[in-house]
Formats: structure tokens, C-alpha cells, sequence
């Protein structure tokens, strides 16, 4: 299959449920064809920004309307957007991108997604070979069509080729925050039909995987349920792929596939254990089930021909002489062992969070004030935040120089005074320099309470120039934290070249920390790495990177990709309440 099978909104339906994600989508093909049409940047940047908003809005934009709130309030929504968001909701459709999308073909837009194709090249392409979709651009680099095209040349040929294939491979695949936005209303809506007792959402994204493949939910009903029934009929189903009793499978508007499968309660623990996976993790614990003379399936817990358990997750465990392992820790990666042994962690949860060290406010690319952020935090019950702006050396983000620092310092201090149950900490995201130096003097580092160093640029650095630089950047004195570890962004960049083992040795012997930057694209670090952190005795700050009010919703995530990475709340800095962190905190400077 080739591209094209891109996750896109569906060109008009009229009373279909808009989810941010939908809103979101039509507007990044509004920027991806005023673009190709080499529309003003600046205009092509500010659908991008709505988009990113509304997919990390915690609710949905319809709900703000329906309650009558000002859209034009959240961050890079002015009266225009906010207008064709109310147009989108109510209709289903934006007629401004209806008429672009008149004004081009549909494929070239897709065609701007692979990497490497900017809108120039992909206006030549179409200019001069007539390419208009991906499979067409797919065919013309496999004849060697493309390398004859000024500009181009064989290597930039063989790159479209493998950049097409990995494309596709990428494409298939959704991050687990957008599947969240298709995933939960439609659990709520099968909740809502008669008959249904229990939904639950198995599968990769009970697993708090980064990206999901498809839906995998699991009910129990009324044997004269119409479940599945109303699922075939949900809005948002395009087709139908197969349908059963038991059991269906249909694709919704959006491109996303969701199996339904009804189960008989007595089954449902089985069925839930079974269809959480992951597959090795099934395969392990059947081998398990083997070693006891039973006979583990979907369906049960069997001796012979008897069913001994399955009514509940727990009881398939207890089954074969372990305790309960939670969905995150279900890969096959030595959790088996681990229950075995009694050696399972006690996983951290978003209550064990007492404050964020990472947040950026409008005095660089944040949206609210510093007391709107730090109202918002306290909202969710934490007990401190960390003030984390940009340095000046990133200046898309109107990085802090030395005398706006200062002064937010101040503020801080001000604002301290001011509030209560919650405290601003005064911190930088302080640019790793290429060579290792950060973007700031001593003298004002070390006004700080903490220090976050970030790889912002230079990511294509030989592997040991890059651990290098890190290294040198944490020897710094001031420096507390490294931020988002890789530099990954979830299918869009991967990780820089660097060992990370010899980072977090390097942390522990310096006593820094590492950020688990819990922002929907990131999810950086990675779950391997957080449990090399935990064996090496490096404590993770789990950060929302919130840039408005909304954003701390982002740490649910990132609590997610910490219990994969096996996590406990005594791994974690930011479960110590503010004695004990500014201990820890003094302790790197
Ligand atoms: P995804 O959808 O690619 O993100 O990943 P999953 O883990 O949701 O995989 P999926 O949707 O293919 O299947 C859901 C679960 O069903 C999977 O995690 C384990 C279980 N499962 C599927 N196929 C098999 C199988 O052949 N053997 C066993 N033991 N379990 C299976
Ligand atoms: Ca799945
Ligand atoms: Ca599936």
C-alpha cells in the first residue's frame, strides 16, 4: 500500500461529529496547499499553529462553543480561525478549503509530507512530470524518472524512494494522543447503548503505546444488545470491513480501523488479557499456562474441557501463579520474570506527580501569563512549577536574553508572595551550544533553582561529537537537567545519534537529571531509557512542556510512557514535594 492512506478528514459530511483532530487535519491541508501554491509563510504558519492547538487542546473545541467561550483565547486563534472553527463544527466542512482544494490536485499535498519534498519540488514535479500523487512519484523514481529532473539527481531519487517506503510504514500508524481523540468518544458513545454493561479500550493504546495501529475494544452486553448494531452505525464509520455477532471490524472517516469484539462476561477477563497483548507478552504467559496443564485463550483459563478462570484480568494471572501486570509493563521485556520473582514495580501514577519543572509562559512562545500558568497548575494539584523559558540563542521562540530573564526573575519573586499552594521555581531551557557550551553565563545560571539543557540544533553531529557535547554541557556547574534526551519527534524526526548510556552514567556521576518531556510528539525519553535511568539511579522529571494553561494535560502521557519504562514513584523527581526537591536540586549545582 502506498501513501494516500494518510489519517485525512473526510472532504464533506455534513452532521458528522467534529473532533479537534478533524479540525485540526483541515487545516493543515489548507497550510500544506497554500503552500504548494507559495502562499505567504507567515499565513501557511499560523493554520500550522491553530492546528497544533486544537490537537493539544485537553477538550474538544465544540465544547468551548457550546458554552459559548471565546475560541479567539486560546493560543493562535485569532477572529479568522476562530470563525472557520465554528464553520467547521457546525457544517463539517470549511468552504476555504473546499476551494483549494478545487484549486489542486489532492494528491500533491500528500506528496509534501514525505521528507525532503518541499513545495518547490513538489510544484516541479508536478510541473514537469505531471507526478500528482505519491503512488505516481513512487513509480517515476523506481524507472529512474525522476533523477533526470533539474535539481534532482540519483541520490535525491533513491532518497524519495526509501523516504516513500518509510512513509508508508510511519503512515500507518496514529500517536497515541490522537488515537485518544478517536478512541474515547466512541467508547462513551457504545457505554451510552442499551444493554452495555462494560467497554474497554484494549490493545496497543491500553498500553500507553507512542503510536497505534488500530483500535482494539472489547464489550460486555445484554444478549439482546444492539451494540453491534449502533457501532456499524456510529457517524464517523466509512466502511465496513467485516461484521458479525461477535465480532466487527469497520474503518472510520479519519482512516483509523477499530475492531469491536462482544464477549460473554465470564470470558471478558480472558478476552481483555488476550486482546491488551502484547502479542510476545500473550505467547509468554500461554507457555506459562502450559508449564500448569492449562489451556489459556480468548475465551478462558481451561483444564480439559473445565474453564478455572477468566472472568477478570486478575484471575487468568493468579491462574498460572502471578500477580496482576499492568497493561504498560505487557511486552515481554522480563516482566513475566519479574512477577515471577515478586519483583514487579509499584508504577507511578499521575497522583504521585506533586509539581512540573518544565513550562514556558508568553514571554517567549507560550501563550498565558505566569500566573495564568501557575493558577492552571495548582488546578490540577501540584504544588510547584518551574518557569522554563527558551534561551536567546532560540530565536524563533523569542528566546530570554540576560535582562528579560532578570526580570521575570523578579516577577517570580512578586508572584511568589502573591500566590498560594503553589510555587513558581525560576528556571531555563538553556540552548546546548554546539560545542557544548549553554547559551548563558555562569553568574546568571546560577541565580537559578534549575537548569535545563536542550539540544535545539546541530542533530546531525557524528555520534561522538554528540555525546560530546552533551556530556560537556551537563559538567557545566549550573546545570540541573537534560531536556527531551533524544530529540525524537514522533514520526516526524528521529532521535539524534548519541549514546545514551554513557549520558545517563554520565548523570548519575554528576548528579543531574533526565526530563521525561511528556509533549504528545515527544514522549522523549524513551521507555528503554527510562529504565536504563532507573538501574543506573538517575531520577526522571516527568515535564509537561506546557506552553499554555491546556498543555498540563500532557503529563497523563507522559505518566504513561514512564510505567512502560517501569517507572516507579520513587524514580521520579518531581513525586518529592518541594523540601526534598530543592535538596536534590542544590545537590547538582
Ligand atoms: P497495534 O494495533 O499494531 O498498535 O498493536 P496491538 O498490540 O494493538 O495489536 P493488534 O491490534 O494486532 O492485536 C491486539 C492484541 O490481540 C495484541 O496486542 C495481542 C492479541 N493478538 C493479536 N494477534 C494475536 C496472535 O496471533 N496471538 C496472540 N497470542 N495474541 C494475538
Ligand atoms: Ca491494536
Ligand atoms: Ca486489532
Amino acid at each position: 500500500m502506498l501513501p494516500g492512506t494518510r489519517l485525512r478528514p473526510p472532504a464533506a459530511c455534513p452532521l458528522m461529529p467534529v473532533h479537534n483532530a478533524d479540525i485540526a487535519a483541515m487545516f493543515e491541508e489548507i497550510a500544506d496547499i497554500l503552500e504548494i501554491q507559495g502562499e505567504n509563510p507567515f499565513r501557511v504558519r499560523a493554520y500550522r499553529n491553530a492546528a497544533r492547538t486544537l490537537q493539544g487542546l485537553g477538550r474538544e473545541a465544540k465544547s468551548f462553543l457550546e458554552r459559548g467561550e471565546d475560541l479567539t483565547r486560546l493560543p493562535g486563534i485569532g477572529k479568522d480561525l476562530a470563525a472557520k472553527i465554528k464553520e467547521i463544527v457546525d457544517t463539517g466542512r470549511c468552504e476555504a478549503l473546499d476551494k483549494l482544494r478545487k484549486q489542486t490536485s489532492p494528491g500533491l499535498a500528500a506528496l509534501l509530507r514525505i521528507p525532503g519534498l518541499g513545495p518547490k519540488r513538489v510544484r516541479a514535479l508536478y510541473e514537469e512530470l505531471d507526478i500528482q500523487t505519491p503512488e505516481q512519484l513512487y513509480r517515476a523514481a523506481r524507472d529512474g524518472r525522476i533523477r533526470t529532473l533539474p535539481g534532482f539527481g540519483e541520490k535525491t531519487e533513491l532518497n524519495v524512494l526509501q523516504a516513500i517506503e518509510a512513509h508508508v510504514r510511519k503512515d500507518q500508524r496514529i500517536k497515541l494522543a490522537l488515537a485518544g481523540q478517536y478512541a474515547e468518544p466512541l467508547a462513551e458513545y457504545l457505554r451510552q447503548v442499551k444493554g452495555v454493561k462494560q467497554v474497554v479500550l484494549a490493545g496497543s493504546y491500553r498500553r500507553a503505546k507512542e503510536t497505534v495501529g488500530d483500535l482494539d475494544i472489547l464489550a460486555t452486553a445484554a444478549g439482546d444488545s444492539p451494540v453491534m448494531e449502533r457501532f456499524n452505525r456510529y457517524e464517523e464509520v466509512k466502511d465496513t470491513v467485516s461484521r458479525g455477532k461477535t465480532r466487527s471490524t469497520v474503518i472510520l472517516r479519519s482512516g483509523l480501523q477499530v475492531d469491536l469484539r462482544v464477549v460473554a462476561p465470564g470470558s471478558f477477563g480472558a478476552a481483555l488479557h488476550y486482546f491488551t497483548g502484547s502479542k510476545s507478552h500473550n505467547i509468554a504467559i500461554r507457555r506459562l499456562g502450559q508449564q500448569h496443564g492449562l489451556k489459556i485463550n480468548e475465551y478462558g483459563v481451561f483444564k480439559g474441557e473445565k474453564q478455572v478462570a477468566g472472568k477478570t484480568e486478575e484471575s487468568v494471572f493468579r491462574a498460572v501463579g502471578l500477580p496482576y501486570i499492568p497493561p504498560e509493563l505487557r511486552e515481554n521485556q522480563g516482566e513475566v520474570e519479574a512477577a515471577k520473582a515478586g519483583l514487579l514495580p509499584e508504577l507511578v501514577t499521575l497522583a504521585n506527580l506533586k509539581g512540573d519543572l518544565h513550562a514556558h509562559t508568553k514571554a517567549t512562545d507560550g501563550h498565558n501569563t505566569l500566573k495564568e500558568m501557575a493558577l492552571a497548575a495548582r488546578e490540577l494539584g501540584l504544588g510547584y512549577l518551574a518557569i522554563t523559558e527558551h534561551s536567546k540563542r532560540l530565536t524563533v521562540a523569542h528566546g530570554l536574553d540576560q535582562k528579560r530573564l532578570l526580570q521575570q526573575l523578579d516577577e517570580i519573586e512578586r508572584l511568589n508572595e502573591e500566590l498560594d499552594g503553589i510555587t513558581l521555581l525560576k528556571g531555563i531551557e538553556v540552548d546546548i551550544l554546539e560545542d557544548g557550551r549553554l547559551d548563558f553565563a555562569d553568574t546568571v545560571l546560577g541565580k537559578l533553582d534549575l537548569v535545563i539543557g536542550a539540544v535545539h540544533s546541530h542533530f546531525h553531529l557524528s555520534r561522538s561529537k554528540q555525546t560530546t557535547r552533551i556530556l560537556k554541557a551537563m559538567d557545566h556547574p549550573h546545570f540541573t537537567m537534560l531536556a527531551h534526551p533524544t530529540g525524537r519527534l514522533l514520526q516526524e524526526r528521529d532521535p539524534y545519534d548519541a549514546d545514551m548510556a554513557r549520558i545517563i552514567r554520565h548523570a548519575r556521576t554528576r548528579g543531574c537529571f533526565l526530563e521525561l518531556n511528556a509533549h504528545p510528539k515527544r514522549l522523549d525519553l524513551l521507555d528503554s531509557h527510562c529504565r536504563l535511568a532507573k538501574d543506573e539511579g538517575v531520577l526522571v522529571s516527568i515535564n509537561s512542556d506546557a506552553h499554555n494553561v491546556l498543555d498540563f494535560h500532557h503529563l497523563r502521557l507522559g505518566i504513561g510512557q514512564a510505567r512502560r519504562g517501569w517507572l516507579s514513584a520513587t524514580d521520579v523527581l518531581n513525586t518529592r514535594a518541594l523540601r526534598e526537591l530543592r535538596k536534590l536540586l542544590r545537590q547538582t549545582m
